[in-house]
């Protein structure tokens, strides 16, 4: 077994550290404050090549694999989670799923302009009433000569109000003949067709910076070319694709975990407390001992579940591990680096405030720590605890 990383992947890493702690690490307090990044670091990141990493290059991506794909997640985390978002949002969640499910056409039309962030995407799952329980949604696509005609709401949606296409979850069998997974269809809306609405959600305890809506479907006409995968098979497309998204946001908490080790270590060793400075005390080297221990027990989850969809194999599992846990380390490792920092580490100062409210949602978006553990349970035991 080598768990060393090539000398790409290291360069990667290491592009995407320098730029990030260039162009992002010095304004990411006030993108928190304003609740926008500025949106004029999106071409610059594509530039480098974050939205384009693991689409094939003849869609315009740069065909990479996905311990790289971790390692940019991971740089992207430790900068600013708002950022991961846009882009794992964009070209993992959206990108992935047509690149997997599309047809030629569809692939031709949004890749290149996904790969490049010349149009970003964002993936219409959740709803008021359904969350976890995805399967149940209620937002309704019926048949009107050879369009479909969309009904309904989604909510919590990320890049809701920058996205120039919507991958949207709708029911397209009669409910009351099939309310569950079977009867969801996928589709690739254009957020300019008429009936498409999408409403910032405010007052959000972190992911300041990145834009989350809710949004409003009215009878919005799409043609049949806008389904995406086959009629009926939406769900397996979103579950298929949370797989690789939790695998990305398990690789962000790595970096908030990272991030707040690299807080804690500068501030312990330069904060002095009764003549010496407070890393000297065994009390703030067992806190930050524990981040430590998270950063790399959480990285191997990462790097596992990433090595696994790099050879092909089965990863489902792998990737709820690693969320589940790299989830809880960051929520735990902020509240860690908030103790060693005592009272400066709440305010915004030091950047472990931020973390901590950025990863408390970590626990609950793309399936919360409970849906990862009933999944973990179910693959271990055979045995389904839903419906
Ligand atoms: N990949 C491919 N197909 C999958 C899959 C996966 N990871 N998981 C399930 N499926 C398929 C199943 O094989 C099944 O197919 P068939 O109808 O052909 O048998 C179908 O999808 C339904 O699966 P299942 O019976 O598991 O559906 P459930 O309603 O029981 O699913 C869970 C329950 C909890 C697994 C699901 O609703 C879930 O993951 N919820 C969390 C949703 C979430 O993460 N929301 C966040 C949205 S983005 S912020």
């Amino acid at each position: 077994m080598d768990l060393s990383l090539s000398d790409e992947q290291v360069a990667f890493r290491d592009l995407a550290r320098t730029f990030l702690d260039r162009e992002a690490v010095p304004h990411r307090t006030q993108w928190d404050h304003d609740e926008s990044v500025d949106l004029a670091i999106v071409p610059k990141m594509a530039e480098l090549g974050f939205f384009g990493l693991t689409i094939p290059e003849e869609y315009g991506g740069l065909g990479g694999d996905y311990v790289t794909y971790a390692l940019a997640m991971e740089e992207l985390g430790r900068a600013d989670s708002a950022l991961r978002g846009i882009v794992s949002v964009s070209s993992g969640l959206v990108g992935k799923s047509i690149l997997f499910h599309g047809t030629e056409e569809q692939k031709q039309e949004w890749l290149p302009q996904l790969a490049s962030a010349t149009k970003l995407g964002c993936f219409g799952l959740t709803e008021p009433d359904t969350g976890s329980d995805a399967g149940s949604l209620t937002s309704r696509a019926t048949r009107d000569g050879d369009d479909w005609v969309l009904n309904g709401q989604k909510l919590f949606i990320t890049n809701g109000t920058w996205a120039d296409v919507a991958l949207v979850f709708a029911r397209t069998s009669d409910p009351a003949v099939d309310p569950g997974p079977r009867g969801v269809t996928a589709f690739l809306v254009p957020t300019d067709t008429p009936g498409f609405e999408a409403r910032e959600v405010t007052g959000k305890l972190g992911l300041r910076g990145q834009a989350t809506a809710e949004l409003f479907l009215s009878d919005v006409r799409l043609p049949s070319s806008a389904v995406l995968g086959e009629v009926g098979r939406g769900f397996k497309i979103a579950m298929s694709t949370l797989d690789k998204g939790r695998l990305a946001v398990a690789a962000g908490c790595v970096g908030i975990v990272q991030g707040c080790l690299e807080a804690s270590v500068d501030y312990a060793t330069s904060r002095i407390q009764f003549g010496k400075p407070i890393a000297a005390f065994q009390l703030v080297q067992d806190l930050i001992a524990d981040i430590s221990l998270d950063a790399d027990a959480a990285r191997l989850l990462v790097w596992r579940c990433a090595d696994l969809v790099d050879r092909g194999e089965p990863f489902g599992t792998a990737a709820s591990k690693a969320k589940l846990f790299a989830s809880e380390a960051a929520v735990r490792a902020a509240n860690n680096a908030i103790q060693v920092h005592g009272g400066a580490g709440y305010v915004d100062d030091y950047p472990v405030a931020k973390y901590l409210r950025d990863a408390r949602v970590m626990t609950l978006y793309e399936g919360t720590s409970q849906i990862q553990k009933l999944l973990i349970g179910r693959a271990e035991t055979g045995i389904s605890a839903f419906g």
